[in-house]
């Protein structure tokens, strides 16, 4: 194997592996969960983003999220992407339930929280503050990763989708 290709499967194990056990962040308030808040480094000096996250309901009755704000700038919006002809498209949700017992997801590919105005690109390494804000638990601030999508975190087929 040539001396070029060692090192560039070196550097795509190593990155499956640093991102494997990069430390996934997780906030609770209540009865929630927010695991893992992260978002894609911006292109070049875009001021627009997405952030995505899980967020897991260990209570009985169901709750809400309702809005996010970003304290430093910038607003942000409840999106969701689909394939309509080809195209990817997105609309705005109102409101994103969080079953009794279960988890929603937001993912690339999918529903995502939608950042524009901010007041500088997103940087990797740094982190972004996002304030959500539930119909039950409240506002839960959170910190988002600025960092690169995990090989995990393709967007799934669209055989998946509910
Ligand atoms: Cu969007």
């Amino acid at each position: 194997m040539p001396q070029t290709m060692k090192f560039f499967f070196a550097a795509v194990l190593f990155l499956a592996f640093s991102g494997s056990i990069g430390s996934a962040e997780e906030f609770r308030a209540g009865n929630l969960v927010i695991l893992d808040p992260w978002a894609p480094p911006s292109l070049g000096q875009q001021r627009i983003g997405a952030v995505y996250f899980s967020i897991r309901n260990q209570g009985r009755d169901p709750d809400q999220l309702q809005g996010i704000d970003l304290p430093d700038g910038g607003r942000a919006m409840l999106h969701n992407s689909m394939m309509q002809g080809g195209i990817m498209h997105m609309e705005m949700m109102d409101v994103l339930e969080i079953p009794a017992g279960g988890e929603a997801a937001l993912q690339p590919g999918a529903m995502h929280v939608m950042l524009t105005g901010l007041p500088g690109p997103l940087l990797k390494g740094s982190e972004l503050r996002l304030i959500l804000h539930f119909e039950k638990t409240g506002p839960v601030e959170v910190m988002a990763a600025i960092r690169p999508r995990l090989v995990n975190q393709m967007p799934p087929p669209m055989h998946q989708e509910h």
